[in-house]
């Protein structure tokens, strides 16, 4: 009877102890050093031919943001003075931008509408 008691305590402190463990390593999983870069807000940017389809984007100061380039032909898009740099195969990144305008255009000369593609981000 007294070992069998022994055996159930054992068991008990073994069971403890693996829950112990499986709750830390849960804990540790978590903690995910991607969530830095999770913006707040997307920003799209459409380019056609041979247009982009808003004059200017509003985009929030000292935030993470996305910058969404979708495309309908071959655009690009290079914002100086920033980290921006999408086109095809390229679509999306995440910046934290500084109060400004920051004016840009289609960085592929993609063909005769090519020097009319410009417009700008106004980060406020
Ligand atoms: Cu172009």
């Amino acid at each position: 009877m007294r070992q069998s008691i022994a055996a159930l305590l054992i068991l008990g402190a073994l069971a403890f102890a693996l829950s112990a463990c499986g709750g830390k390593s849960d804990e540790t999983a978590g903690a995910s050093p991607a969530e830095s870069q999770t913006a707040s807000q997307e920003i799209v940017i459409k380019a056609s031919n041979w247009a982009f389809d808003k004059p200017e984007y509003i985009v929030p100061k000292d935030t993470p943001v996305k910058i969404v380039l979708e495309l309908d032909g071959g655009h690009g898009i290079k914002v100086p003075g920033t980290d921006i740099n999408l086109g095809p195969g390229h679509t999306s990144t995440v910046v934290t931008l500084k109060a400004g305008t920051y004016d840009f255009r289609c960085s592929i000369m993609c063909g005769k509408g090519h020097n009319d593609m410009v417009s700008k981000l106004v980060v406020q």
